[in-house]
């Protein structure tokens, strides 16, 4: 499947150098470029039928987990920023479970959009996962199912909303909380997020828009979704490296299995 029969190439000419100039200008301005309408609506059909089609074997799990995704420390309170756990319940298809004739899989693969995902994200390069289960996966969320208030641990993800909830599910953000590189925590910040006292950006995406975001400085959540469909998400993720793998740990915690 060529990128002409994915994408909407007129509105978005990703081989264009000042088109791509003026994509990565806007996405290094806030960490977060969106756009709508970017995969063919017939494309997105057909994702979604995938998306039903295998949904007997989505791996769905709820778990309680801090803003940070690591261990509660024991040098902080319980109710402290550090350790205030959140809820998450969402369901999940790996890669392994994506049909090999895929749209989802054909866009991951093309060499001239994973090109201009480099030059949008200022990567020399980007990759497949090593493993066989982390490269594309396709998010569920029922009625009723949230992911918690979190700080990424990549720098960078892209999503494709593949079916919009009718209401909730709303992707919920605040930018510039954490310098995680410089061992800068945000506890002042998280604390007045997770007690609702700051104001947070929304982000309501229809089905066929990509997003680019930079999720590890900058926390983030889904709301739960409040409508009877279900809120379907692609994540196509890469590395900068070759022959990486996700991490045994993060494998279990997200799909219960490690192949
Ligand atoms: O579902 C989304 O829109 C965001 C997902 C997300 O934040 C994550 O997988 O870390
Ligand atoms: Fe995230």
């Amino acid at each position: 499947m060529s990128l002409t029969g994915i994408i909407d190439l007129e509105s978005f000419p990703i081989t264009d150098p000042a088109f791509r100039a003026a994509c990565k200008a806007e996405f290094d301005k806030t960490g977060v470029f969106v756009m709508p309408g970017f995969v063919l609506p017939s494309v997105i059909q057909s994702v979604q039928e995938e998306g039903e089609a295998n949904r007997g074997d989505v791996y769905a799990k709820t778990e309680q987990h801090t803003v940070y995704l690591s261990k509660a420390d024991p040098d902080y309170a319980e109710d402290h920023a550090r350790n205030r756990l959140v809820t998450s319940s969402k369901g999940c298809l790996t890669d392994d479970q994506i049909p090999q004739a895929s749209a989802l899989r054909a866009l991951y693969d093309d060499p001239e959009f994973r090109s201009f995902l480099c030059h949008v994200l200022g990567e020399e390069q980007l990759h497949e996962y090593a493993d066989p289960l982390s490269s594309i996966n396709l998010h569920f969320h029922e009625k009723g199912q949230e992911l918690g208030w979190h700080f990424d641990n990549s720098s960078f993800s892209i999503t494709l909303m593949v079916q919009a909830p009718e209401a909730g599910g709303q992707f919920e953000y605040v930018t510039g909380v954490r310098d995680a590189d410089h061992g800068e925590m945000g506890f002042d910040d998280v604390t007045a997020i997770l007690d609702g006292k700051t104001p947070v950006q929304t982000m309501e995406a229809e089905a066929g828009t990509l997003v680019f975001f930079r999720g590890r400085n900058s926390i983030h959540r889904v709301a739960p979704n409040a409508g009877d469909r279900t809120r379907m998400l692609a994540v196509l993720a890469y590395n900068a490296e070759t022959g990486v793998s996700l991490s045994e740990a993060a494998r279990m915690t997200f799909y219960g299995r490690l192949s």
